[in-house]
């Protein structure tokens, strides 16, 4: 669809800052007298902790502390050697390589870590489990007492009666499938400073983190502080996606350091310890069933998945659920039913990362309709629009409810019209043609190419309240402050122009003030694409609060009807008579503490859309497979800032596809990571991304004033069934031109050159070696 041109032209106001390289990270703050921190971590996947002896590292030059547990249930608040079911430092066991065990605090990293060298310690090791379903069995080891059979919890949802489906299917679909794990790497890894603050006897923390007033809640239970004893500010932050959520062990033990030695301490992780301690995501393995007419009209879904939580739940609540309310995705169905068993494992704790289990559930769902296309011989795009869910039946009740109890209820979206759109801008019909024409030719010579097809919906705009305070300074300049903390997201730009529409003023004339815990008092974060619609509707409705106020001044002041009257940047006057005017820097000084603060919390969460198309190339004697083209139209409702949005897609298609192809967590039978660099972590280059072609649709959501969904994790969602579909459609091409003897499915990824490798020999491919 056509954009409004002010709207298409929009600049990111952060870049002049981050693309000079005048953003402030964490690592940048260098305070007098500061120490630095480094964890020592277990070299053991499970084991109980004989001993740890520290005396050579506590006499090491420039040490001034060591830290373990023991110290910390010895002289600290009990609620701090543990947060949530994690503890601080690893209390006489160990349950994943990389735990912190001990903390070293010196006069800088280098003595830190040299003197972490030095500590010995000694470990009884106990048995490892690092696949879920050797997890579960009775006789497995278990990992928290308090969870013998290793199960962290069951979720299910499901509506209608699957089993009495059966008999009225034609087709009958069983696959199982396996994720891997995968994590996000963002470029700047965690990081803190806390400082002392002895105004009020508290601390200072500055973080890249995406919720500064998690962490603070977090700290001050920890240490026994009062909320405005804690002030969490979060400067430019070099991505989160997921991961710089909710509270970690070194969060704590770096505040609490502060706080104890009443001196600054500064933690940057470094690469390696982020692969072994930052949380992971992605793995799961499912069992499922499709029943389907022969028409290609689905009649239901059954899926059991088992998700590998690692060590700790503390931050992967949310993605057992998510995966199984997602699944059914934008399809009409009789019947579902969904159930997640979360399971310990002896590895890194799992959190979110781009999508939060939705990227699993819409996979496959996705990989399941690609199925059921190849069995009745449909083209993937048919047996899709024979199922979306149409525009006649919205709001559409998904059939069960989230974990606050809230109907599941698509709000708004076209989704047939959202995959037309893809195979427009794709020109489907004449890809399919073409590539029919070429295999008929034969003319690619083991070279072959495949398109994929995905359709996604998912929520967004949920995870409770968020709060926007808006002042008119003195000086006459407008000051926006939100609880909410941006990670590259483009929230200064996004939310300035949210109060610049209310207003009715050029954007410039709004600084905004993010991640800051000293200037509103209650916040939840960044996450679940919910800032545009939960920040954005707090910022939307506090200002059009500042402005009732301003109005009503000035009506008195000018002796007209507020409507009669116009805001520009630096006045009101009365409309079609500039002169009569009176100017904000005069309102400003003449009443003090205009403005307004308003806490949003959206009824329901609202639900954004897509379709994609991704087109690939396969050599399949070097086993390489290359995007060639990706095409996406995508609905977050009311566009803010398309630009900005396309910048999410992008990314999140980039996140999703890199999932598929390259990354991978590796750990071996002995819990022992073998993925610790980017040698053997492989991460895309920008020569792997794919052009993209992409359109928006707005359905504008009904729940909220400004009609907007979330973007942030939309193009991750349906990127993994679309790129898995594309290798999949080209491996078929392979198979008629009789290079091989059957079809590998894609029920497995990732899928690396070495094992597409694997599967092109078990179908008899003969490669014709070097060429
Ligand atoms: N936007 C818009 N109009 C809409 C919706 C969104 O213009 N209707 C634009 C806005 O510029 C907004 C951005 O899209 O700033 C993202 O909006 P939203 O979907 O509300 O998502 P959040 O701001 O809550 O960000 C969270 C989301 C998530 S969950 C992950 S994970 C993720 C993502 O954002 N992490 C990111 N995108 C990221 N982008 C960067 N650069 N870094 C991360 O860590």
């Amino acid at each position: 669809m056509p954009l409004s041109s002010d709207r298409e032209l929009v600049k990111r106001r952060e870049d002049p800052r981050l693309l000079t390289g005048q953003g402030t990270y964490v690592a940048d703050i260098d305070l007098p007298d500061m120490l630095e921190l480094t964890f020592v971590r277990s070299t053991m996947p499970h084991a109980m902790i004989r001993s740890i002896d520290y005396r050579e590292a506590e006499r090491s030059p420039g040490v001034h502390l060591v830290l373990t547990a023991r110290q910390l249930q010895e002289e600290a608040p009990s609620t701090l050697t543990g947060v949530a079911s994690t503890p601080a430092l690893a209390i006489d066991r160990v349950r994943y390589f990389g735990e912190p065990v001990a903390a070293v605090l010196a006069d800088n990293r280098y003595l830190a870590e040299d003197a972490a060298e030095l500590i010995e310690i000694e470990y009884d090791e106990l048995p490892v489990l690092v696949d879920v379903l050797d997890a579960i069995r009775p006789d497995a080891v278990a990992i928290h007492e308090s969870s013998p059979n290793n199960i962290a919890n069951v979720h299910e949802r499901s509506f209608g009666n699957f089993d009495a489906l059966e008999e009225r299917a034609d087709v009958i679909i069983h696959e199982t499938f396996r994720i891997h794990r995968a994590s996000a790497q963002p470029l700047e890894t965690r990081c803190l400073v806390a400082a002392p603050d002895p105004a009020s006897k508290g601390i200072v923390v500055w973080t890249a983190h995406q919720g500064p007033h998690q962490l603070r809640n977090g700290i001050m239970n920890a240490l026994g502080l009062a909320a405005h004893q804690v002030r969490v500010i979060t400067p430019d932050v070099g991505g989160g996606f997921g991961q710089k959520n909710g509270v970690y062990p070194e969060d704590i033990v770096c505040c609490y350091l502060a706080y104890r030695m009443q001196r600054p301490v500064r933690w940057i992780e470094d690469r390696q310890e982020h692969f072994v301690s930052a949380s992971h995501e992605r793995e799961q393995k499912h069992e499922v069933t499709l029943l389907a007419k022969k028409d290609g009209t689905l009649l239901g879904i059954r899926d059991h998945c088992y998700i590998d939580q690692g060590a700790f739940l503390q931050r992967g609540h949310a993605i057992p659920l998510r995966t199984i309310m997602t699944l059914p995705g934008p399809y009409r169905m009789e019947a579902y039913e969904g159930k997640a068993t979360t399971v310990f494992t002896n590895k890194v704790p799992v959190g979110p990362y781009r999508g939060a289990g939705r990227p699993q559930g819409n996979f496959i769902m996705e990989r399941m309709m690609d199925r059921l296309a190849r069995h009745l011989q449909l083209d993937p795009v048919e047996v899709r629009l024979k199922n979306l869910i149409t525009p006649h039946e919205m709001p559409f009740d998904r059939g069960f409810s989230d974990h606050r109890n809230t109907r599941v209820i698509y709000d708004s979206g076209d989704y047939p019209g959202t995959l037309l759109e893809t195979l427009n801008i794709s020109n489907y019909e004449t890809l399919r043609r073409t590539q029919a024409e070429q295999t008929r030719s034969g003319s690619l010579n083991r070279v072959v190419e495949g398109i994929g097809v995905s359709c996604s919906v998912e929520d967004t705009g949920g995870g409770g309240y968020e709060g926007a305070m808006i002042r008119l300074e003195p000086g006459g300049r407008f000051m926006l402050y939100t609880g909410s903390a941006a990670q590259g997201q483009g929230h200064e730009t996004t939310f300035a122009n949210i109060a610049a529409r209310a207003l009715g003023i050029p954007p410039d004339a709004i600084t905004v003030v993010l991640g800051d815990t000293a200037h509103l008092t209650h916040g939840v974060g960044t996450f679940g694409s919910r800032s545009t619609v939960v920040a954005g509707g707090a910022v939307h409705r506090s200002t059009l609060k500042l402005k009732e106020q301003l109005f009503e001044i000035a009506s008195s002041l000018l002796e007209v009807a507020a409507d009669d009257l116009i805001l520009t940047s630096d006045r009101i006057h009365v409309a079609g008579m500039p002169d009569r005017h009176i100017l904000l820097k005069n309102l400003a000084n003449q009443h003090p503490g205009l403005g307004a603060t308003d806490y949003y919390e959206p009824d329901a969460p609202t639900y954004a859309n897509g379709a994609h198309v991704c087109r690939c190339r396969i050599d399949l004697d070097l086993c390489r497979i290359e995007l060639t083209h990706y095409y996406v139209t995508h609905d977050c409702g009311t566009l803010i800032d398309p630009p900005l949005v396309a910048g999410q897609v992008h990314g999140g298609v980039l996140h999703g596809l890199s999932t598929v192809l390259f990354e991978e967590h590796v750990t071996d039978e002995s819990g022992q990571p073998l993925t610790t660099s980017y040698k053997d972590y492989l991460i895309p280059e920008a020569t792997s991304v794919p052009p993209f072609i992409l359109a928006h649709k707005e359905s504008p959501s009904p729940l909220n004033p400004l009609g907007v969904k979330g973007a942030g994790e939309g193009g991750t969602v349906p990127a993994l069934a679309a790129v898995s579909a594309a290798i999949e459609d080209a491996l078929y091409q392979a198979r008629r031109l009789g290079l091989i003897k059957s079809v590998p499915v894609i029920n497995e990824l990732p899928v690396s050159p070495e094992r597409l490798f694997r599967m092109l020999q078990e179908n008899g491919y003969e490669p014709v070696g070097p060429r």
